[in-house]
């Protein structure tokens, strides 16, 4: 199950697949569990000729238990999700890496403008390197993305890589990741942000660590 998932190529991507399976798993028992209960009692305690239907106040121990003990399965089903969930938002909000290499995008309408921050590596000087929709990385390496906006609510989304991020006008925010796997990914707006909205496609390419080094040469010529 959960095959439609895109390819995992991040390193933190199974934390994040192993949390929504869980999830998928506890949600789907509970639907099958409460859909048989209530088809089973349809037709055990449907109308029948002669009997009376009971008022059921619903005050007696059994009766309340009915009640209470889902709710306490459920409840601890839901701590045990929040407590994998703080593990993994906490290896991956928190407790982050620190970069070899940072990126800045910026989300407009209809596109995505990526800086690369040149060979003094700092963004927002004269040396960046600006593309439109092509966010170019090298394998194996932790990436931080420099998240910005410049008119609506975009959202920043690598499904191979399970990040998604909105980004909003006014704020910076940071994400990162690390592929592990060399291709071209798709790198959609997970956000509906207006007319153009389904055409914001632009895209992941992971390079070896070789061919990156080739493509920055070309890209910076003048790099010492
Ligand atoms: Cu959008």
């Amino acid at each position: 199950m959960l095959s439609w998932l895109p390819e995992n190529i991040s390193t933190y991507g199974g934390d994040i697949d192993s949390l929504m399976y869980h999830i998928y798993y506890i949600t789907g028992v509970w639907f099958f569990l409460t859909y048989g209960v209530i088809i089973v009692f349809l037709l055990r305690y449907r109308r029948q000729e002669g009997q009376k239907a009971a008022y059921v106040r619903g005050d007696s121990l059994t009766q309340a238990g009915w009640l209470l003990v889902p709710l306490l399965i459920v409840l601890a089903l839901d701590l045990w999700i929040d407590f994998q969930g703080s593990e993994v938002w906490a290896k991956i909000k928190i407790d982050a890496p620190s970069s070899d290499l940072l990126v800045g995008v910026t989300g407009k309408q209809f596109n995505w403008e990526i800086a690369y921050p040149g060979p003094d590596g700092k963004l927002g000087t004269a040396d960046d390197l600006e593309m439109e929709n092509e966010l170019h990385v090298p394998v194996n390496k932790v990436v931080h993305v420099v998240l910005r906006s410049k008119d609506v609510i975009h959202s920043f989304f690598l499904p191979n890589l399970r990040l998604k991020q909105d980004v909003m006008p006014g704020r910076t925010i940071e994400a990162w990741f690390e592929a592990t796997k060399p291709g071209r990914y798709p790198l959609p707006c997970a956000e509906l942000c207006g007319f153009g909205h389904s055409g914001m496609e632009g895209s992941l390419i992971v390079h070896s660590l070789d061919e990156y080094e080739k493509w920055v040469q070309k890209n910076w010529p003048h790099k010492p």
